[in-house]
């Protein structure tokens, strides 16, 4: 079997969309290949969809296109965690998710919320959302906790420094070994406390220079090799204007999907993209290739 047409598997402590329950009273939600998880933005000031889907309608709409397409799980954000963003309150993203977790909870997809505030979290679980992704990698114990009590797997994430200071000078020695390391040491403290799986995520962007960035990809297969199903989110972010010269995110779709495609090939279960329905296009003709 080549690394394209892999079998991943993520565990949930509750009834999920598509998942199958086991002997333990646990769902497994399994797939083929490398999956997209489609990105919703509900937010004022995302770096290349703020704005687009602050109203109800246009989210509910770009969700059901994305489903469609055949996403495996729609990630819906309420906060921007681009470089400099200030942070907004619980409430305020609370007021922007809960009711797009509603109106989809019953849509046969998986939903995914991407907080980093355990209070979010809790609420959107309660709301309807099936997983956590978390760019501070749940390193607030509280976040642990609302995972665990939910049955609700997680996203780890690298992220050295905060959203609003990460890009200002990130210092490695050896980017690949600390940042798999992290995400390695952080999923086994998750899984111990109860969570009931996880996925990894490098964090491309997240702290981390051009060279940071391209080694991490280059290395995605040595975090494969690894027991838990890996996650690449690289689409529209700013290494792809550094490589190919595309000052405007809205126009780096083309090089997202290089990055992800990449990323397939080295065994990535799921990639993150705002272009959902071109990255399923995409993976669906680049696994009927594989040998
Ligand atoms: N990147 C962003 C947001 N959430 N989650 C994971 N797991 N990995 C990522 O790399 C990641 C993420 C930033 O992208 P986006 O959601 O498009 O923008 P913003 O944070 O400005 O809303």
């Amino acid at each position: 079997m080549t690394r394209t047409t892999r079998t991943h598997t993520l565990t949930f402590g509750r009834p999920v969309p598509g998942a199958e329950p086991g002997p333990d009273g646990r769902w497994r939600l399994t797939w083929t290949g490398t999956a997209v998880m489609g990105i919703l933005n509900v937010t004022p000031d995302s770096f290349s969809d703020g704005g687009k889907h602050a109203a109800l309608d246009a989210a509910l709409h770009a969700a059901r296109r994305m489903r469609d397409a055949g996403v495996l799980i729609l990630d819906i954000g309420g906060e921007s965690t681009r470089p400099g963003a200030d942070p907004v309150p619980a409430h305020t993203e609370l007021d922007r998710l809960l009711p797009v977790i509603r109106a989809l909870a019953g849509e046969g997809v998986v939903l995914s919320v991407d907080t980093m505030k355990p209070e979010v979290a809790a609420g959107a679980l309660r709301a309807g959302a099936h997983l956590i992704n978390d760019v501070t990698g749940l390193r607030d114990p509280e976040m642990v906790r609302v995972c665990a009590e939910a049955g609700a797997p997680a996203c780890v994430m690298h992220m050295q420094g905060e959203p609003r200071t990460m890009q200002k000078n990130p210092v490695y020695a050896d980017v690949v070994a600390e940042v798999h390391g992290f995400l390695r040491a952080q999923a086994a403290r998750v899984l111990a406390a109860g969570v009931p799986d996880v996925l990894l995520d490098p964090g491309i962007g997240f702290g981390k220079t051009l060279e940071h960035n391209l080694a991490l990809l280059r290395a995605t297969h040595a975090l494969t090799a690894g027991l838990h199903p890996v996650l690449i989110a690289a689409s529209r972010k700013r290494l792809i204007d550094y490589l190919a010269g595309v000052p405007d995110a809205a126009q780096r779709d083309p090089g997202s999907l290089a990055i992800h495609l990449h990323a397939a090939r080295q065994g990535a279960a799921l990639v993150r993209a705002h272009d959902a329905a071109g990255h399923v296009q995409a993976l669906r003709v680049q696994a009927a290739l594989e040998p």
